[in-house]
């Protein structure tokens, strides 16, 4: 009886939420923009499986309503275990099939670690800008101390003059990255937590203060894209943005090399 019942006050949310999934999957070219990333297609398939999925249960919902309404009542006790509780364990096992796999998903960006061979970029949240550090020809980032931290001086990140891996450090407001190469990124905020995304890149992860959280992925298509922060980190969240540029790999070298001569 209470499954019953939950089931009945289940079901407006149930057909609300999956004609809006419906209607989003009908546009779906302005639903997400283009995937540039070489393990968006697997996230975007997911998130179809479960808007079709969605839209089956509605469609299933709607047939045993009518069944209900249409068939005659009988006067024989049903058996309870099977128009409620089968039902509800094949949902909950299906739930947890989705589950299961779109947490594989998420872990792959983040808990399996990027190869050897990946580009580092630090990137370092702070109100209102993104900043995007190479760690030079050592391939090893420097030491950064937050009484450095001076803005205006151009050191937004504190790099310490004293250590040796900071001198060929540098610091750029875009984040350039090679096509087709795997980047390990590692996420950093100075102040408030802020929400590092790149759509296109399916990327979206928070950058706490006192962390340091890795994400690497493998960008496809050269071309210019929006960073956004997706958390509201202050008055000036609005203007927190920043841009990827993603270059051929001849022409990353190139950019790489100009940036590591004008290193201090
Ligand atoms: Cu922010």
């Amino acid at each position: 009886m209470i499954c019953s019942r939950l089931t009945s006050a289940c079901l407006p949310s149930l057909c609300l939420r999956s004609l809006w999934l419906d209607h989003a999957a009908i546009r779906s070219p302005w639903l997400l923009p283009r995937d540039a990333s070489a393990h968006g297609l697997a996230l975007d398939h997911h998130l179809l499986l479960n808007l079709w999925i969605a839209l089956a249960l509605l469609a299933l919902a709607h047939l045993i309503l009518l069944i209900g309404l249409l068939a005659r009542r009988h006067s024989e006790p049903t058996q309870l275990w099977r128009i409620e509780y089968l039902p509800l364990a094949a949902l909950a096992l299906l739930f947890a099939a989705l589950t299961l796999k779109a947490e594989r998903l998420w872990a792959s960006s983040r808990y399996t670690g990027a190869s050897p061979t990946a580009l580092q970029v630090e990137v370092t949240g702070v109100q209102f800008a993104w900043y995007f550090r190479y760690p030079g020809p050592d391939a090893t980032f420097g030491l950064t101390n937050p009484s450095l931290v001076a803005p205006g001086e151009g050191n937004p990140l504190g790099l310490s003059s004293t250590d040796p891996h900071s001198a060929d450090d540098f610091v750029s407001s875009q984040l350039v990255l090679p096509a087709n190469r795997e980047v390990d990124l590692r996420l950093r905020a100075q102040d408030v937590i802020h929400g590092f995304s790149i759509p296109e890149m399916r990327l979206k992860q928070n950058a706490v203060p006192g962390q340091t959280i890795h994400l690497h992925f493998t960008p496809t298509t050269p071309g210019t894209y929006a960073i956004l922060c997706t958390q509201l980190c202050g008055l000036g969240h609005y203007r927190m943005n920043a841009t990827l540029l993603i270059l051929p790999p001849d022409q990353f070298a190139t950019w790489l090399a100009a940036k590591q001569k004008a290193a201090p």
